[in-house]
């Protein structure tokens, strides 16, 4: 067969632009490919969501792939097994109630497995803003993370979408920003963005998982978001939370999509 250079670009052009394009007006719009994100993602999609997964780097997987400080493993603890049992990666016990996985095999799979459930990935795409109604989230307004690095001015495109999740991690980017830009108040204790605590793993594992839900009309947060708005205490490298805050992300959406589509009927 003859290769033409034309066509390979044609095809990358054509194949991403029907992509995105598909991807403009979402049921969910998902911020942030780290755990939480990918598994809620993976959930949405399943149960046959509109769902793309916007991520700034290039590499999805978030705080992941590193396990803790560069050694990567990552420990799961019980009430999580089922979910990484579900995705079929590898789990060995270490003792009653800890259970450890290769980083790198968590990520791939749980990546591999969104993308196949019907996620749209988008990755090298930076968050810079939210798209509002009244009073509710309507959206997200985006741009390449390479404009956003090299501080171009550009401006940005936007993603219509029912739902919004802010799995951006430690500093609940899109919540930060939304706070910054609009005299909002959040369903948080002071009814703004609280902010971080230091280490306190199974205080942390519980509370993110409680607290995971919509913060404003539209807006949920999910993972390490969780505790960054709402005043949780962090964590560290243990990632069951991570996934069971991205599992009840999902049935908290289902379940409105569900309640907004009989409303209508
Ligand atoms: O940080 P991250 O892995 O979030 P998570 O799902 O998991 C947290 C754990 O990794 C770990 C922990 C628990 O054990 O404490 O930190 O809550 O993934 C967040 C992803 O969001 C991307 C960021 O690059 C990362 O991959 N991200 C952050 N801000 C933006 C963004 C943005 N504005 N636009 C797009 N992506």
């Amino acid at each position: 067969m003859k290769l033409d250079e034309i066509t390979v670009s044609r095809a990358i052009l054509s194949r991403f632009s029907q992509k995105l394009g598909d991807s403009l007006d979402l049921d969910v719009a998902i911020v942030g490919a780290g755990p939480s994100g990918l598994v809620a993602s993976y959930y949405l999609a399943k149960a046959n969501a509109r769902v793309a997964l916007f991520e700034r780097k290039l590499s999805v997987g978030g705080g992941m792939w590193g396990g803790g400080m560069l050694f990567n493993e990552i420990v799961i603890q019980e009430e999580a097994k089922r979910i990484v049992d579900e995705f079929g990666i590898s789990l060995q016990k270490f003792q009653e109630g800890y259970y450890t996985a290769d980083s790198v095999e968590a990520v791939s799979t749980f990546c591999a497995a969104a993308c196949r459930a019907g996620v749209r990935i988008f990755n090298g795409i930076s968050v810079e803003d939210l798209m509002v109604r009244e009073n509710s989230v309507a959206g997200l307004v985006i741009n390449w993370t390479a404009v956003e690095m090299a501080g171009l001015h550009v401006d940005p495109l936007a993603v219509r979408a029912k739902f919004v999740v802010d799995a951006t991690g430690h500093p609940a980017e899109v919540v930060q920003v939304f706070q910054r830009k609009n005299p909002v108040r959040f369903n948080t204790s002071s009814g703004k963005f609280v902010g971080e605590r230091s280490l306190w793993a199974e205080e942390a594992e519980i509370s993110t998982v409680e607290n995971t839900g919509e913060i404003y009309p539209g807006l949920f947060i999910a993972g390490m978001a969780v505790n960054a708005t709402r005043g949780g205490f962090r964590m560290g490298p243990i990632f069951g939370g991570m996934l069971l805050s991205g599992e009840k992300t999902a049935k908290l959406i289902l379940d409105r999509m569900r309640l907004d589509k009989e409303k209508k009927n």
